[in-house]
């Protein structure tokens, strides 16, 4: 009786071990049952037909087209993309280079102040939104986003708009 536990112990020990180094082979189960597997994993492919797949190939060739165009532009312009760039300068008091009309879209203004007082570009319709703005003899740009439809530029240091103020068409 002793003798038996004691083998079943050292038996047990020697798996474990193997085991704990990776081999396996203690059970005789282990090469029969993956011959199983193998031989099911093959019936299963062979069964399948390839209808499924034929349907799919489509699909994925339109998408690799978008995604060629995108990391340029990324690279060029990490926010929105600037559909025009105007030059506006401000002096005491006027605007010049505002005009009449720009497409929707992202607008750079590239400011420039030309005048001896502060001077600033703010439209009215974007919650008297103030776009950029310089002192005397300085420059500087802004960006905005504007949708269709009619905005007032103007100045918006006090005093200033009456005589600093253009209407501007966004189609
Ligand atoms: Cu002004």
């Amino acid at each position: 009786m002793g003798i038996v536990t004691g083998m079943r112990r050292r038996v047990l020990i020697v798996c474990a071990a193997l085991g704990a180094i990776g081999l396996a082979g203690c059970g005789g189960d282990d090469d029969s049952d993956s011959a199983d597997e193998q031989a099911n994993s093959d019936q299963a492919e062979n069964g399948e037909p390839d209808a499924d797949d034929a349907d799919e190939p489509d699909d994925d060739a339109d998408e690799p087209d978008d995604d060629a165009d995108e990391p340029d532009d990324d690279a060029d312009e990490p926010d929105d993309e600037i559909v025009e760039t105007i030059n506006v300068e401000a002096g005491d008091l006027y605007f010049e280079g505002i005009p009449d009309t720009l497409p929707a879209g992202t607008i750079e203004i590239e400011f420039s102040n030309v005048g001896e007082m502060l001077h600033d570009v703010t439209i009215e319709e974007l919650g008297d939104e103030m776009v950029v703005s310089a002192a005397g003899g300085e420059t500087d740009t802004g960006t905005v986003t504007l949708e269709p439809g009619e905005y007032a530029f103007y100045c918006a240091v006090p005093g200033h708009r009456e005589q600093m103020e253009v209407t501007v068409t966004v189609e």
